[in-house]
């Protein structure tokens, strides 16, 4: 294994253990996670993979193979990248955990920018590693929400529970319905060869540069309006149209996309359990103009990939994750596959606009030991 080699290459012993957690793809349940609302995401099959030994002292040795190195002594030396897994050093030692330092070799092969939450998966990672390390015996929604703590407080980024959920409870095969709110999950099966379908996911390759800033926003906006409602977060908003009678503005149209996405995501578990899994295209494309329109979170890379892929055959597309750039995901019949990428690359290359990437998505399983 290439991680065992460049370990013992760096710190001239095996480490001790070899761990895995992967990135997701967000099939439906969009900016509804820090809503205390429902998501629909799934892992993909890339990820973060970290070999790890103990330290008797609190340094930090972090080697990434595809980002470098850096040692810290003190927690809040970490820079760039290294606030991620740092982070969760931070996160776990806050909880009065006894965690003391570590020697780490980081590799990943999530598509950089695409949006598919390598951050989550090296948090997920690196927080599976010290569990084992240091005998820590937390549960893995313990461990997603220690991740989901040291990317809000420790590396800057206010993000809700989904992406750090997905990358330790999925289970391969299936998507994760989780309940925000309880944190309460189930496994849904996700079977798109035996409906002759595919998920295609479609890497703009942009990420304009206010999306942080942008996402901090929208989840101010969306907490202004559920305290406007009285309610203690959009999740509970049971009677739209009067609720909209008493907002404008931004926070009008932010409460109209988190209450219809929660009950779009109901809709499509109820296509799923009926088997009617190529019906759930027209969800996915309500859920993009949603998201353009009223949460105003998509891009014109965004649009232009959701809707060349339904122009060229795709049963429902839509930007997943954050927005301002990164990836959309379009459902295809697998013989559709080929003139939906031919539909996206030609509305790009009419622009002026550098390939998109195609990826394609089956359920994957999440983090685990694997040495
Ligand atoms: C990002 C965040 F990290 C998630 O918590 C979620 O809010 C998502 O955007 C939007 O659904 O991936």
């Amino acid at each position: 294994m290439r991680i065992f080699d460049a370990f013992v290459d760096a710190y001239g012993s095996a480490p001790e253990g070899v761990w895995h957690a992967p990135g997701r793809v967000n099939l439906i349940g969009e900016h509804t996670d820090y809503n205390d609302g429902l998501v629909l995401p799934f892992a993909v099959p890339w990820g973060v993979t970290i070999a790890a030994s103990p330290r008797q002292d609190d340094t930090i040795r972090l080697l990434s193979l595809q980002m470098g190195a850096q040692t810290v002594e003190h927690l809040d030396e970490a820079h760039g990248w290294a606030r991620y897994p740092v982070g969760v050093f931070w996160a776990l030692r806050g909880n009065g955990l006894p965690v003391r330092g570590a020697d780490l070799v980081i590799d990943g092969d999530i598509p950089e920018g695409a949006g598919l939450s390598s951050s989550a998966a090296l948090e997920v990672a690196t927080a599976f590693a010290l569990n084992d390390l240091y005998a820590l015996a937390q549960s893995p929604m313990d461990l997603a929400r220690t991740a989901q703590r040291a990317e809000n407080d420790f590396a800057g980024m206010p993000c809700g529970i989904m992406d750090q959920a997905t990358s330790a409870l999925a289970r391969e095969g299936h998507a994760l319905l989780l309940d925000c709110r309880t944190l309460g999950s189930r496994q849904i099966p996700f079977d798109l060869p035996a409906h002759g379908l595919e998920l295609l996911i479609i890497n703009t390759n942009v990420k304009h540069a206010l999306a942080d800033g942008q996402y901090a926003r929208r989840r101010q906006e969306c907490e202004a309006a559920a305290a406007h409602l009285g309610v203690p977060a959009l999740r509970d908003v049971t009677d739209l149209a009067g609720a909209l009678g008493r907002l404008s503005g931004a926070e009008r149209r932010r409460t109209q996309h988190v209450v219809t996405e929660n009950h779009r995501v109901e809709a499509l578990i109820g296509l799923l359990r009926a088997g009617a899994v190529t019906e759930i295209g027209a969800l996915l494309n309500a859920s993009h103009l949603s998201l353009r329109d009223q949460f105003e979170v998509s891009c014109p890379e965004l649009d232009v990939a959701v809707e060349s892929a339904v122009r060229g055959g795709a049963r429902g597309a839509r930007m997943t994750g954050g927005g301002f750039g990164g990836s959309a995901i379009a459902l295809v019949a697998v013989e559709r596959a080929e003139s939906v990428r031919n539909s996206v690359k030609a509305a790009y290359a009419e622009r002026g606009w550098r390939d998109p990437d195609f990826l394609t998505a089956t359920p994957a399983a999440g983090a685990r030991r694997l040495t």
